[in-house]
């Protein structure tokens, strides 16, 4: 069969750059950048022109696995396999009850666009609230806590391509390709950079690494970690004092801007520089910076959102927004209105916070405290479980106990803060089912593991980041090549559980159908029924592009739907209080450094160290430390050391990096293998790196309402081995 090229985009991250494939007798022969693409103009990354190795490489799984008794896996065939699973889910239904049966969503199960609506629908229809994603172990005060204390605004923030500023918190986009609107665009994020510092952009950037964001911007405060809610409580002091906030915005829409003049009264630029370690000039002349620019937002990245305060630091960055009035007025027209999200008029209004959301749903079984999570979404609000203790949710015996786990494209034994209680709850799970492409550590721990198809194999829409762009831009993709042998997508796991257990599994926009597997295209268009362009016209669109949707202008409010954003909701004292309390504890002498997080270039997560190009990038997480740092210690560059915490310790490669602050620790996460003595991952950190897991205990610092654990900034002290 002659050649052929198609357009199609990369999922090996959230970036969806589109790509040019050309395909001989079903195998890929080139992968190569889209240059025509409006938004892209050609850009892709190290990581994803290896989507083509990974097709056949040799740890992709080929074939389903099943565990035997000996611990040992053979192949099986993917409806044998999963004729077994119904059989045993069926019977720990009948036995425990729905909320036994759990599902981890990670981060791959987002790359598939109809996995999570019919993993949903599967939940519903047995009736099992235990829905876990990634989300809640990666920024659930942004996506949840914060916008339901405060509310939120309908018309959303400003965006990159219109604003004067950017306040970037702990975010370094050109390397994660990740930033909520308002930040760098996470789409060709160098070029964007370019075109916003041309247009005279100003960036603040917090962060105490000296990052790729960090060195391109106008104002670097490097901050010791920990401490960005006081920070941003000193920032908006400066700019309540010196009176240089949106009034006439306040006044129409905001609640409590008296209360929190108070409560950050206290945080000065010279009590909160002492303790990040910064000059209290730099907190005032970032106030100013932002404050006096008309237009921009301030966005929070991993870093903090993962450290003390999350909660807090979430308000406080939302606050900043309102108090400067940050978000589309009336009149004004909405960069992206949404392509796949649903269509309708928009009012510039606040919807006000909804409380009850942080304590009507299903309570966790470890902690009052601890609650289902609602996560706004363009769809509506979206409830889930917080993975931050499903590891206790197994754990504790009891109705509702976990029993058995669904593990979707998600790698729990390295991701999950805790690694050892980790370990033991998946464990002691009567039924582990992991979706992985290949033998992860948390894949040899389940009974059976099913052989995806990769993301050339299958169709997707880019219904992810339909609002992250700001243009209304998407791309539909057929299937690039068709898979060989024996693999299934995510969302066909679900739907082929429910024909089996006799479930009728339904989608917002009606059900699905449970005696003819579904085509993914119809499954996509009962998914996104309503939006703004019709799925058809983007499926018979080649490549992305921006569409031309009528222009969406921000209506008046209604006065009978209007509320206010609500900057003192209850809780908030004790959490300022917290926060103030840090800046003046003394340092922890026996565990003097922090260890906080970053993302690497070759790889995602634990996705990617196996491949050839990635490989020859590092097979490692080294712990990178200020020179100074390493010479006080005397450590030399790339020995091996011991981290340790209150919790645990890990061996790293303490390695060199100017860019550091001193006293602080940065490695990336999800590395290294099993806690597993007998799986000697230790003494294979140069091959697989360690696991910072290891140091976090979950509920020693775990976040009201979230439980969201300390996974960054962690208290850590270094022990030379030799
Ligand atoms: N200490 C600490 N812990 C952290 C973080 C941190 O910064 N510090 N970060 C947190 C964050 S933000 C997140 S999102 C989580 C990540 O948590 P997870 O999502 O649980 O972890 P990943 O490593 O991304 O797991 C992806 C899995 O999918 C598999 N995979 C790859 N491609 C495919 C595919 O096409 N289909 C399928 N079905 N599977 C595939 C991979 O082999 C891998 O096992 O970790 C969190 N944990
Ligand atoms: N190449 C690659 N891309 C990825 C991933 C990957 O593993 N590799 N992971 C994906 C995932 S799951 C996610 S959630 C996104 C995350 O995307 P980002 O949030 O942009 O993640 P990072 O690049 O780790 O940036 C976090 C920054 O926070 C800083 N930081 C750490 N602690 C603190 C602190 O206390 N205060 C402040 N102010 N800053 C702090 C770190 O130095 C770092 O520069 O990236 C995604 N993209
Ligand atoms: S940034 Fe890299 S990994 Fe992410 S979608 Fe683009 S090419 Fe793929
Ligand atoms: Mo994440």
């Amino acid at each position: 069969m002659a050649a052929k090229t198609v357009k199609t985009y990369c999922r090996f991250c959230h970036a969806y750059c589109p790509m040019e494939a050309t395909v001989e007798d079903n195998r890929l022969i080139s992968l190569v950048p889209d240059t025509s693409n409006e938004i892209y103009g050609g850009y892709t990354c190290i990581k994803g022109r290896q989507l083509i190795e990974q097709i056949d490489h040799p740890t992709r799984l080929q074939q389903s696995q099943k565990k035997q008794a000996d611990g040992s896996f053979t192949a099986i065939g993917s409806e044998q396999a999963m004729d077994e699973i119904a059989e045993k889910l069926q019977a720990i239904l009948d036995k425990y009850g729905p909320r036994s049966i759990a599902s981890y969503n990670g981060t791959y199960s987002y790359q598939n666009s109809a996995a999570h609506d019919v993993a949903r629908a599967f939940h519903s229809a047995i009736g099992s609230p235990s829905y876990y994603t990634s989300v809640t172990i990666d920024q659930p005060a942004k996506v949840a806590i914060g916008p339901t204390r405060m509310g939120w605004w309908n018309g959303g923030s400003h965006m990159w391509n219109d604003s004067d500023v950017a306040m970037i918190i702990g975010n370094n986009t050109l390397v994660s390709h990740y930033s909520i609107p308002g930040g760098i665009p996470s789409f060709s994020p160098h070029n964007a950079l370019r075109e916003g510092k041309q247009r005279g952009v100003k960036v603040i950037c917090i962060d105490p690494r000296v990052t790729e964001v960090a060195s391109r911007s106008d104002l670097h405060l490097q901050v010791n970690p920990g401490h960005d809610a006081a920070v941003v409580a000193a920032i908006i002091s400066v700019i309540l004092t010196e009176g240089l906030h949106d009034k006439a915005f306040c006044d129409e829409h905001i609640e409590g801007l008296d209360a929190l003049a108070q409560q950050t009264l206290r945080f000065t630029p010279e009590t909160v520089g002492a303790a990040a370690g910064i000059p209290a000039e730099q907190i005032i002349e970032a106030a100013r910076m932002f404050a006096t620019a008309k237009r921009g937002t301030a966005v929070t990245g991993t870093g903090p959102e993962m450290g003390p305060h999350p909660n807090l630091l979430q308000h406080l960055v939302q606050a900043l927004n309102a108090i400067c009035g940050r978000h589309y007025r009336e009149g004004e027209r909405l960069p992206n209105p949404g392509v796949l999200t649903p269509a309708g008029p928009r009012a510039a209004q606040a919807t006000g916070p909804q409380p009850q959301w942080l304590t009507d749903g299903v309570k966790s079984r470890v902690s009052e405290d601890i609650c289902e999570t609602v996560v706004l979404s363009p769809y509506g609000p979206l409830k889930e479980m917080p993975t931050a203790v499903i590891a206790d949710e197994m754990l504790l015996e009891g109705e509702g106990q976990i029993k058995a786990l669904i593990c979707v494209g998600g790698n729990p034994l390295l991701a999950w803060p805790d690694q050892e209680k980790t370990h033991r709850a998946l464990a002691g799970l009567e039924l582990m089912v992991s979706i992985d492409l290949k033998m992860s550590a948390s894949a040899q721990m389940a009974d059976y593991i099913l052989a995806p198809k990769l993301c050339l194999e299958r169709e997707d829409v880019t219904l992810l980041t339909d609002i992250w762009h700001d243009k209304p831009y998407s791309q539909y993709t057929k299937t690039v090549v068709e898979a060989e042998g024996d693999k299934i997508e995510e969302w066909e796991f679900f739907w082929a559980m429910g024909k089996r257990m006799g479930l009728e599994l339904s989608l917002t926009h009606g059900p699905i159908d449970m005696q003819n597997k579904p085509e993914k295209f119809d499954l996509l268009e009962k998914i996104t029924r309503g939006s703004r362009v019709p799925l058809k016209d983007i499926y018979n669109t080649e490549g992305g592009k921006v569409f031309d949707v009528p222009d969406v202008i921000l209506g008046a409010p209604d006065p009978e739907t209007q509320g206010r954003l609500q900057l003192n909701p209850p809780g908030v004292d004790a959490e300022f209080a917290a926060a103030y309390t840090d800046l003046q504890s003394a340092t922890d002498t026996d565990y003097p450094l922090r260890l906080i997080s970053r993302r690497m270039k070759n790889t995602y997560n634990s996705t990617g160290p196996e491949l050839s190009l990635l490989k020859r990038k590092g097979t490692n997480n080294p712990a990178f430390m200020h020179p100074q740092e390493l010479s006080a210690l005397a450590i030399a560059d790339g020995e091996i050391v011991e981290v340790h915490s209150r919790h645990g310790a890990i061996p790293a490669i303490a390695t060199a990096a100017e860019d550091i602050k001193p006293g602080v620790i940065s490695m990336s996460h999800c590395w290294g293998g099993s806690p597993d003595p007998a799986a000697q991952s230790d003494e294979k950190i140069r091959e697989i790196g360690s696991n910072t897991n290891r140091l976090i205990d979950n509920r020693a610092s775990a976040e009201r309402y979230s439980g969201m654990a300390r996974q960054s900034s962690i208290h850590v002290a270094v022990r030379k081995l030799s």
